[in-house]
């Protein structure tokens, strides 16, 4: 397993991974690596000769409040989790490398990128489609690995890669959870052992919207309000969003048909988690 850190250096690795005829796959990650990260390279490994994954904690999908200079940074025991794996190749570059001083160009998917995640979060998305726009085209992969745990960004991506034609396939990876159902993420490990405990409402409010879905309701409204009465049963939550809508649009639907997406947002503390299922 090969760790570059310059954007000439991964040009060249990643093309050499290529070779005449080999499938690249590339898993794009901030690091923090937990079994839904390794999920998402196993499956790489499974549909591609090479797989290369990358490690940026990009600083333009963070809001101005938001945690990126606490965001945790795990890069030793990363690197050992990925050459475990068999990723063939690390991409690890630094903020300077991605965003030399002056580069004023960004790519924006109008529209889905100012819904769920998008509408809490200002620019969160605009950082997300520049960022893996830049990563595409440097390591240039057949396919690329996201994971339905965001299943606001797939939509957006999905998007960026029809609208600009990136010519890849893009693999979504089902969410990964703990046995108690919580879904696995590096903010996580943010959590005291109380909120732990709390946050488990995220995936019980969901439940409970399945739940309704699967004994014949068909109002999202009354899905939302199980769930929202089920998250108020923590008071240290506070809700983001609920919401049902089009997976692809991501648009409110009023009317549960079979593949909506059911989605949450919430604070438990301080920290904001979401969680999502299609019903
Ligand atoms: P990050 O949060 O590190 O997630 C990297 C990938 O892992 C994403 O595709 C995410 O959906 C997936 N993932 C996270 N938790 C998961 C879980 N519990 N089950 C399955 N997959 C999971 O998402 C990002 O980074 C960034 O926005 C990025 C795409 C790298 C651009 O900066």
């Amino acid at each position: 397993m090969v760790i570059v850190k310059t954007i000439a250096e991964a040009q060249s690795a990643c093309a050499q991974l290529r070779g005449e005829d080999r499938v690249l796959g590339l898993v794009p990650t901030m690091g923090a690596l937990h079994e839904g990260h390794l999920s998402l390279v196993r499956a790489a490994r499974a549909a591609c000769d090479t797989v290369a994954a990358s490690i940026f904690v990009n600083p333009t999908q963070f809001g101005p409040n938001e945690d990126f200079s606490k965001y945790p940074r795990t890069f030793d025991d990363d690197c050992a989790l990925l050459e475990r794996d068999g990723v063939d190749l690390i991409f690890a570059p630094t903020v300077e490398q991605m965003y030399p001083a002056g580069a004023s160009t960004f790519v924006v998917v109008e529209g889905v990128s100012d819904r769920l995640d998008g509408a809490s979060r200002p620019g969160h998305f605009r950082g997300v489609t520049t960022v893996v726009s830049k990563l595409f085209h440097i390591t240039g992969p057949h396919k690329a690995f996201f994971g339905q745990k965001d299943a606001a960004q797939v939509a957006i991506l999905r998007k960026m890669v029809r609208d600009l034609n990136f010519p890849l396939q893009l693999v979504v990876c089902p969410i990964v959870r703990e046995a108690d159902g919580l879904a696995l993420s590096s903010r996580n490990r943010y959590l005291s052992a109380k909120e732990r405990e709390h946050a488990l409402v995220l995936h019980r409010a969901l439940g409970k919207m399945e739940e309704v879905a699967a004994s014949g309701e068909r109002s999202s409204a009354r899905l939302i309000e199980a769930a929202r009465e089920i998250l108020a049963q923590e008071p240290g939550v506070r809700v983001d969003y609920v919401a049902v809508v089009d997976p692809e649009t991501l648009k409110d639907v009023f009317e549960v048909t079979d593949g909506a997406l059911a989605a949450v947002a919430a604070f438990v503390g301080a920290t904001r988690l979401i969680d999502n299922v299609l019903l």
